[in-house]
């Protein structure tokens, strides 16, 4: 069967590497890059179609159009801007994943991939190894977005047989896309600015540890999720996943092994310190590994040289 895969958010952070990705492996003609606009940075290989996930008639269109065999939903609010904008970001986040699962179900899309994250803990989870089941009480927006989310996919798994997939990122740190609005996005901006001007302000505090992960990891595990037989798949709310764990100074001090002059500091207050401390500083994979075999590549050191050396040369 020739796969026709539509990417929903293509010129996000994680959309622009996904399509790349997907390229390489089914050949251009067979992706679809959708997004709400046209971006002025990202150009794609594969064809550019305009979809805005709470537009259903739109979302329609472009499923009647393309008849896709799988879907990445990635058009989301993060728990930055989303606690900015929180009904714009509950609107959106809800009911873009209803309407692709409806659609899904209705155009007979064989899988469907949508994002979790390690948003959906809060403040009662337990911090340290955080597991697959536990107490979950986020309390951003964008976190219980994403509980309510997986809870839909299992349930459209349980109830209608939709083959619907979805892993819990942590923060992602890639050179060739920009983060928008995350907690995590410190750790993207800090290269940027340590190759530029030498130093960089911190909105999160020294101490602050939290799950990260290289892009290209991230990428991988999206898709040895998806390539995954159906039967290997045995959580379809969304899976936890982890890569590394750090706090802004191991990572500046990580940096200053390559730009010794490199300074660091913190600002005072942000608000998205608080979305933090309500985050897990590390997750309990086990279930990634044990049921599709998920094992991260990059530990802090390489993920350091790794983006030093493509922005470098980019
Ligand atoms: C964010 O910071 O909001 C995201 C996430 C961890 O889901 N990067």
């Amino acid at each position: 069967m020739t796969e026709k895969i539509l990417v929903i958010g293509a010129n996000g952070q994680i959309g622009t590497e996904l399509v790349r990705a997907l390229c390489e492996t089914y050949g251009c003609e067979n992706v679809i890059a959708g997004d709400i606009r046209e971006s002025e940075t990202v150009r794609h290989n594969a064809p550019f179609e305009l979809v805005n996930v709470t537009d259903e008639a739109n979302l329609r269109a472009v499923f009647e159009k393309y008849q896709p065999t799988q879907v990445y939903l990635l058009a989301a609010i993060l728990s930055a801007v989303g606690e900015q904008k929180p009904k714009l970001a509950w609107e959106l986040n809800m009911d873009g994943l209803i309407y692709v699962l409806d659609l899904a179900l209705e155009y007979k899309t064989a899988k469907v991939f949508w994002p979790s994250s390690i948003a959906v803990f809060g403040p009662h989870s337990p911090r340290v190894n955080t597991p697959q089941y536990c107490v979950m009480d986020p309390n951003s927006v964008y976190g219980f977005s994403k509980l309510a989310g997986e809870r839909w996919c299992e349930y459209y798994h349980q109830r209608y047989g939709l083959d619907v997939r979805s892993l819990r990122y942590p923060g992602l740190i890639g050179w060739r896309s920009a983060p928008g609005g995350g907690t995590t996005d410190y750790a993207v901006h800090i290269f940027h600015e340590a190759l530029v001007n030498g130093e960089y302000q911190s909105f999160l505090s020294a101490q602050t540890e939290l799950p990260m992960m290289h892009m290209d990891d991230a990428i991988r595990a999206t898709l040895m999720l998806m390539n995954a037989p159906a039967e290997e798949i045995k959580i379809r709310s969304a899976y936890n996943l982890a890569g590394i764990s750090f706090t802004p100074e191991q990572l500046a001090n990580e940096i200053k092994k390559h730009i010794p002059n490199f300074k660091i500091s913190y600002a005072e207050s942000d608000p998205r310190q608080a979305i933090a401390d309500s985050w897990p500083k590390s997750i309990d994979d086990s279930e990634a590994r044990a049921d599709w075999g998920w094992q991260p590549e990059f530990d802090l050191a390489g993920l350091v040289k790794n983006m030093l050396d493509n922005l470098k040369a980019k």
